[in-house]
């Protein structure tokens, strides 16, 4: 039997590079080493721990999923599915939420981060957003789960819920494993690279997103912030360099070697000329690729038909035996 891979992103916003480098081009290179059974999921049902308008992510879904295929994940290779369509998600969240101590959940960071700005009006989902992630994960019992760096924490409660799981009730979930790429595991903001790249990030000029034109490509690039100095070096004391690096070895499938020394006599000027010029290449087929996806509605709707029916066809038996042990039976 071959290894399973799950993972999955939030329809909250627009896509960024960051996205792509952490997630999506590792999905395509882990697809096409032909290893593995793979679940991609549009995790709407995370999307709306904070608020979101109804119509914008009714389009966010169906736009994310076919930026999934234009940037490489091919259906008949990975099965696609939106997290709401299939109810075991929910299910099985809450049986988690009655296993989990509180004090596990309160040292979150991210819910620790996203809870600041709204204070007392965040929401009880915020708060248990971790344990929706365990159970979209621990349902499809996967060998592998590739995201970025940011989610490690989370992984390791998934990871930390299963096993007390499997000790009160019996042998039940795999323990994930997390997956990542050091150098493109986080990419940082273009204005502020000690932040991460982020879609709920309010400046949009510290993230190039997959969708945005090449002038406006070329315009976010033009004003990344450098650090002091002119040397087009990967170092921990020039963080915004290093993150452009990362960028363009990401993008152009150069070790970032390499591209510091493809780069070693250019100024920062020349440097950011050529990094714009492989995002507005590469950045350019995926969106050739994504409008005429988003076009045939028919085809989206059948993949995204076959992918639920085949996630289900997996979780159900999951939750089959999870209420067995669990007790919930007549
Ligand atoms: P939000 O800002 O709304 O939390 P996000 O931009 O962090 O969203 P997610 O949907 O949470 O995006 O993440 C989708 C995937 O992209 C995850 O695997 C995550 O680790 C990865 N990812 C997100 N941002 C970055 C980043 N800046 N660098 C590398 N990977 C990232
Ligand atoms: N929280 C994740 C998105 C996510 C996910 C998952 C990733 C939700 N459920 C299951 C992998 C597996 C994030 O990247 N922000």
């Amino acid at each position: 039997m071959k290894s399973r891979i799950f993972s999955g992103i939030q329809p909250s916003g627009d896509l960024h590079i960051g996205n792509y480098l952490g997630a999506l081009a590792q999905w395509s290179k882990l697809q096409e080493s032909g290893d593995y059974e793979i679940l991609f999921c549009v995790v709407d049902l995370h999307a709306i721990t904070v608020p979101q308008d109804p119509v914008i992510l009714k389009k966010k879904i169906r736009e994310v999923a076919a930026l999934y295929i234009a940037c490489g994940i091919d259906p008949s290779k990975s099965k696609i599915f939106i997290q709401s369509e299939n109810p075991d998600h929910a299910y099985l969240t809450w049986i988690f939420d009655c296993i989990t101590p509180m004090g596990w959940m309160e040292r979150m960071t991210q819910y620790k981060d996203k809870s600041k700005k709204n204070g007392e009006r965040t929401s009880v989902g915020l708060f248990n957003y971790p344990l929706l992630m365990a159970s979209d994960i621990l349902l499809y019992d996967p060998d592998l789960v590739p995201v970025g760096d940011d989610q490690k924490q989370h992984l390791e409660l998934a990871a930390d819920v299963a096993e007390k799981f499997n000790k009160t009730f019996g042998e039940a979930f795999k323990i994930p494993k997390i997956f990542n790429q050091k150098e493109t595991a986080r990419i940082m903001s273009l204005s502020n690279p000690t932040a991460k790249m982020s879609k709920s990030d309010e400046d949009p000029s510290g993230s190039i997103l997959l969708l945005d034109d090449a002038e406006t490509i070329e315009k976010k690039v033009k004003r990344a912030v450098t650090d002091s100095g002119n040397e087009i070096q990967y170092h921990s004391d020039k963080p915004a360099i290093s993150n452009l690096l990362a960028i363009y070895s990401g993008f152009s499938g150069t070790s970032i070697e390499n591209a510091e020394r493809k780069n070693k006599n250019s100024s920062y000027g020349e440097f950011k000329a050529d990094l714009a010029s492989v995002l507005v290449e590469k950045l350019g087929e995926i969106q050739r690729r994504f409008n005429e996806l988003i076009k045939d509605e028919a085809h989206l709707n059948t993949v995204l038909d076959e992918g639920r029916d085949f996630a289900h066809s997996i979780s159900s038996k999951k939750i089959e035996l999870v209420k067995d042990l669990v007790g919930l039976r007549r």
